[in-house]
């Protein structure tokens, strides 16, 4: 097929590698290709450098050696080497949230420039979960208070994470049982670390179920709280529209994309955007004003809170430098391509780091602090706007207009769209006119076709009446191939498109960034709860098509360990070991109720999630 051989299906994006090619721009796939043929024993997961006894390999034909120096055998080192991938996802997830709840004890105290508490009412409810008196306390005081539990999350000394407590009773039992109630944020993590050292944990089965508490603290826990607290600081989402590819970039503004993940600063940067001197300086260095758009995750948050363009996701990231438009391009943290201040050499836009823990050599880096947030935020536009005149006209190629979209899918709207209650969404279940639902999440990867996985399987779902949320990467794929309009309903099945039509809802519903996956969860407990029944037992699936980061397999294991059946499009450096491949694929259903599959091609994968989805509906009795 066509699409399989290309680099990307974003058109605006072909358009641009073509003009990386003409002036000889190095980008991402140039150097996936230099990277051919990549480690094989890399790919299978068994190579070992946890110590310098190593660096060991294990023969995967058993003609060498099938142990490590210390005696480590395939199964130990694919089981230590995955779980250390998850811990550096929880790591990154919840991390981000810690920098949240920093920002709002911060706020709280009256010491964070340009922030407030916007939603009242998520913060009153979060005290009541964390079982704080609410009673004559101002939002200052309460948020305070709040900050001060959560962060107890992170090294608690006693007990589980909060968080989990929403999950249902039957689930919260299961991971009782099998011992992976996760007892604080950063305990598990850390534990991931001792338990891989040399000659600590070798049993696989016993390091990936850690491996399980760690993703499970990552999902409940770190990811979730970072959401929440955001929603506290900067309001939880509504439906919202805007616009999203490479063409939200304007010709007569000066372009300033906000790339990473955290929304801490970027929030800022659209409050100095609007700054009336900043306005005057842009227009006196020629410009019609300031445009601001995002990248990945820190776009997706401000997409779905202020309507806020989104140029694009992973792989649009060197690309959107090339179309010669971008004054300055922000990043915080995550997802941040090294390779960015070297493109940026080619044309005259300014890479700016901020985060005190991601710099990046040739990048100017201006630190971001709370307590003077908007002000720093104002340094940056301004170093933005009077880059303007540096733009090399010639060099410029904005490549087509934006795609449409209506974004902003928190749990709350959604049972807001309902009318209130999840029941009209249970309704359609039951009725069959949506056959389930499924959530398709995750990165870009070279490997596969950029945005093809996404788009391909998304189309494939919608079109069997699968309801499909999303998040992060894959969102932005869809809502770039138009899917995330109330219009693309046509695409889907007539149950699907009946629904969507009634609710005025795209078939596609984007619910925010990589650790807004935790909304997935909450809505998903909800259902559950609604209907006594397990996570496991819904008619849902789970899947991520081009997944690449650490923060993806975190993100895998606890979707599965949360009872849903998940396919992922990449294959994970897992199938050295066939004891742990079949766990992860087989075995592990008596213990979550769930497994993994991985599927490449798109459609096939879609396949996979819709028969379960029909085996879940049997399950339950219904047709
Ligand atoms: Fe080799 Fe064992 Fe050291 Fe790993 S921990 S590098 S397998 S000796
Ligand atoms: S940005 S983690 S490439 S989804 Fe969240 Fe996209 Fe994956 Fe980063």
């Amino acid at each position: 097929m066509k699409e399989k051989e290309i680099k990307t299906v974003d058109i605006p994006a072909q358009k641009i590698i073509e003009k990386a090619k003409e002036e000889k721009i190095e980008i991402v796939w140039d150097r996936f290709e230099a990277q051919q043929p990549q480690c094989g024993f890399g790919q299978l997961g068994i190579c070992c450098r946890n110590c310098n006894m190593g660096p060991c390999r294990i023969d995967p034909f058993g003609d060498g050696p099938l142990k490590g120096v210390c005696g480590a055998t395939a199964d130990t080192i694919v089981a230590r080497n995955i779980v250390r991938m998850i811990a550096g996802g929880a790591a990154a997830h919840s991390d981000h949230g810690r920098d949240i709840v920093e920002t709002l004890e911060l706020t709280a105290a009256g010491k964070a420039q340009g922030y407030e508490i916007k939603d009242e009412e998520k913060l009153r409810r979060l005290c009541e979960e964390y079982k704080i008196n609410t009673k004559g306390k101002d939002k200052q005081k309460l948020a305070k208070e709040l900050a001060s539990e959560i962060m107890k999350e992170y090294g608690m000394v006693k007990g589980e994470i909060q968080f989990i407590q929403r999950a249902p009773e039957k689930r919260k039992k299961l991971w009782k049982k099998f011992g992976v109630l996760p007892r604080s944020v950063d305990r598990e993590i850390v534990e991931t670390m001792h338990r891989t050292h040399i000659g600590v944990d070798a049993d696989y089965v016993n390091i990936l179920l850690h491996g399980v508490r760690t993703a499970l603290s990552d999902g409940w826990g770190g990811s979730m709280i970072a959401t929440e607290l955001s929603d506290v600081l900067f309001g939880t989402p509504v439906p919202v529209e805007s616009t999203v590819n490479l063409g939200v970039l304007k010709e007569d503004m000066v372009n300033i994309i906000v790339h990473g993940h955290n929304p801490l600063l970027s929030e800022m940067i659209v409050k100095a955007a609007s700054d009336k001197d900043l306005i005057k300086l842009a227009q006196k260095n020629g410009a019609k004003g300031i445009n601001i758009t995002g990248m990945c995750c820190t776009g997706n948050e401000l997409l779905m809170r202020k309507g806020i363009p989104i140029a694009g996701n992973f792989l649009n990231q060197e690309l959107a430098i090339i179309t010669g438009a971008v004054e300055a391009m922000i990043v915080d943290y995550q997802c941040i391509m090294p390779s960015l201040p070297d493109v940026a050499k080619c044309y005259h836009t300014k890479i700016i780091s901020t985060a005190p823990k991601a710099k990046f050599p040739g990048a100017e880096h201006i630190e971001f602090h709370e307590h003077k947030a908007v002000d720093i935020a104002k340094e940056i536009v301004k170093k933005a706007v009077e880059n303007f005149p540096n733009r090399i006209p010639e060099k410029v190629m904005i490549p087509g207009k934006p795609i449409k979209l209506i974004a902003g899918f928190s749990v709350e709207a959604i049972l807001k769209a309902l009318g209130g209650t999840p029941q009209p969404l249970i309704d359609a279940i039951v009725a069959g006119k949506i056959r389930g639902a499924a959530g398709v999440v995750g990165c870009n990867n070279p490997k596969i076709p950029h945005d093809y996985g996404h788009v391909e399987q998304v189309k494939e779902l919608i079109k069997n009446n699968i309801l499909v949320v999303t998040t992060g990467c894959n969102a932005i794929a869809t809502a770039k191939a138009g899917l995330m309009l109330p219009e693309a309903a046509d695409l889907a099945g007539d149950g699907l498109k009946e629904i969507c039509k009634a609710l005025g809802i795209p078939p596609v519903l984007h619910m925010g960034s990589c650790v807004d996956i935790s909304r997935i969860l909450v809505l998903l407990a909800a259902l559950a709860n609604a209907l006594k029944v397990d996570i496991s037992d819904l008619p849902v699936a789970g899947s991520a098509p081009e997944w690449m980061s650490e923060k993806a397999v975190s993100i895998g294991v606890y979707v599965l360990s949360s009872g849903i059946f998940t396919v992922l499009g990449t294959v994970p450096p897992v199938l050295g070991s066939l004891a742990v491949t079949t766990l992860l694929t087989k075995d592990i259903e008596g213990v979550v109720g769930a497994t993994f599959a991985v599927e490449p091609d798109p459609k096939k994968g879609a396949q996979l999630m819709i028969d379960h989805i029909e085996k879940k509906r049997k399950a339950l009795g219904l047709s």
